[in-house]
């Protein structure tokens, strides 16, 4: 017991002293019924047109919806109009830099119907990392993706899925800092979309 006790404080200590960037490939929104959260069509006609946001928590992973941030705060990751269950292919990320600690990430998605006429929403989404702190990867060349599974949802969890992978690799000390919710195509160069 005394031995673990050591142990996991040295991984812990050896964690902080890294810079961590952790990131979220959301690959698609499934959702065949085209519903909101109450179970009722997006639309009386035509499909949904959803509009995620969100940010990647790692300070307060675990507490309750929607975490340290309020809504309002929340970055755009994806918009798309008439489509029921839209490919997104965007990776969500957020830096650790050395000084904090990272022990779980917990990626937040808002996710709406949005019409002219007002805002439905659709569901509430928690995307954890998957494995723990002691499987970050010491470069992004190691780091790969996880399985693709789906976030936690709180309305619709048998309708409707949000699918990820996630991943979490040591980054130079210098590259930390990248605005939090910066978010990018899949393959593609890093930019902030809000
Ligand atoms: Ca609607
Ligand atoms: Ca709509």
């Amino acid at each position: 017991m005394a031995l673990r006790t050591v142990l996991v404080c040295a991984l812990a200590t050896a964690i902080a002293g890294e810079s961590i960037r952790v990131e979220y490939k959301l690959t698609k929104l499934d959702n065949p019924g085209g519903i909101i959260y109450n179970g009722k069509k997006c639309d009386m006609t035509g499909k949904c047109d959803p509009r995620l946001s969100g940010y990647v928590d790692t300070e307060k992973a675990l507490n309750t919806w929607p975490g340290p941030k309020p809504l309002s705060q929340f970055t755009k990751i994806h918009e798309d109009d008439d489509v029921d269950s839209p490919s997104i292919q965007k990776i969500v990320s957020r830096d650790i830099c050395v000084g904090s600690t990272y022990t779980k990430a917990n990626l937040r998605v808002d996710a709406v119907d949005k019409d002219l006429t007002g805002t439905d929403q659709m569901d509430q989404f928690e995307c954890m990392s998957v494995g723990s702190f002691r499987d970050v990867k010491q470069s992004e060349q190691s780091a790969t993706w996880s399985t693709e599974r789906p976030c936690a949802n709180k309305f619709q969890p048998d309708k409707v899925k949000l699918m990820y992978q996630f991943r979490a690799y040591k980054i130079p000390e210098r590259e930390c800092g990248r605005p939090v919710g910066s978010s990018k195509k899949a393959g593609g160069g890093y930019g902030t979309l809000a």
